[in-house]
C-alpha cells in the first residue's frame, strides 16, 4: 500500500519517513516530487490545519491514493504568533530558510528573555480519495536564541532551544529532534488514524 507524502520539502520527507516507520506504519511512502505534473498547492487557508488538509486532499484527488500532509511553522509570542503560517516565506521568497531566519532575528534583536518564547507547530493531515479526512496537531515550545547554533534540521531549527534543553533543535540528532518535535508528536498521533483508515 502506497501513501503519498504531500510535501515538496525534502527535510520534511526525511523526518516523516523516520517518524512514520518508528510508529510502525509499514507503507511505501512516496514524496510529492514523484508527481511533478501535479501543480503546487496554493496555501490559501488561514490555519495550519486548513493548509495541511488542502495539500492532502489535492494529492489524494490527483493520485487516487491516500495522502498525508504537513503544514508547520514557528509562532513567536511577542509577535502575536507570527511568522506562523507564513514561516516559509517570511522574508519574501518561499523556502529561503537563511533569509527567513535572518529577518526574524533582526525583528527580535531588542527583545530579551523571558520575552523570547516561541513554539513550532505542525498540523498533520490525512486525506483519502473518497474525501475522508483527519487532522491532528503537535507543538514544541522553547526560547529563541540571539545567534544561530547547529547544522542539523532545517528552517528555524538553529534558533529554537526547546524548553528543558540546552541545545538548539539544530544541535540535536535527527532521532532526538523527532522524539520531541511538533512534527513527531503530530504524526505519531496521526499514525493510528492512518492505520484505521487504510485496508491493511
Ligand atoms: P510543503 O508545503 O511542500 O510541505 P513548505 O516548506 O512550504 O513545504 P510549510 O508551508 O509548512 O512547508 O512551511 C514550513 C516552514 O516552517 C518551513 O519552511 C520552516 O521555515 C518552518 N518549519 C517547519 N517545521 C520546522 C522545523 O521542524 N524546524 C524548523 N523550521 C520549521
Ligand atoms: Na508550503
Amino acid at each position: 500500500q502506497r501513501l503519498i507524502l504531500a510535501t515538496r520539502n525534502a527535510h520534511k520527507v526525511t523526518e516523516l519517513q523516520a517518524i512514520l516507520a518508528d510508529a510502525g506504519l509499514d507503507l511505501e511512502l512516496v514524496g510529492a516530487d514523484a508527481y511533478p505534473e501535479i501543480p503546487d498547492v496554493k496555501e490559501t487557508g488561514v490555519t495550519f490545519a486548513e493548509n495541511a488538509l488542502l495539500k492532502a486532499h489535492t494529492l489524494a484527488q490527483a493520485t487516487g491514493l491516500p495522502a498525508v500532509a504537513d503544514d508547520s511553522g514557528l509562532c513567536v509570542d511577542v509577535l502575536g504568533g507570527a511568522p506562523g503560517i507564513f514561516s516559509a516565506r517570511w522574508a519574501g521568497r518561499h523556502g529561503d530558510d537563511a533569509a527567513n531566519l535572518d529577518l526574524l532575528l533582526a525583528q527580535l534583536s531588542d527583545i530579551e528573555a523571558p520575552h523570547r518564547a516561541a513554539h513550532f507547530e505542525c498540523a498533520a493531515a490525512l486525506a483519502l480519495p473518497d474525501g475522508t479526512e483527519k487532522v491532528v496537531a503537535g507543538r514544541l515550545r522553547g526560547t529563541l536564541r540571539h545567534t544561530p547554533a547547529g547544522s542539523g534540521g532545517f528552517g528555524y531549527d538553529p534558533i529554537l532551544e526547546p524548553d528543558g534543553e540546552k541545545r538548539t533543535c539544530a544541535e540535536l540528532s535527527a532521532e532526538e529532534k523527532n522524539a520531541i518535535s511538533h512534527r513527531g508528536k503530530a504524526f505519531r498521533a496521526l499514525a493510528p488514524l492512518v492505520r484505521e483508515a487504510l485496508p491493511l
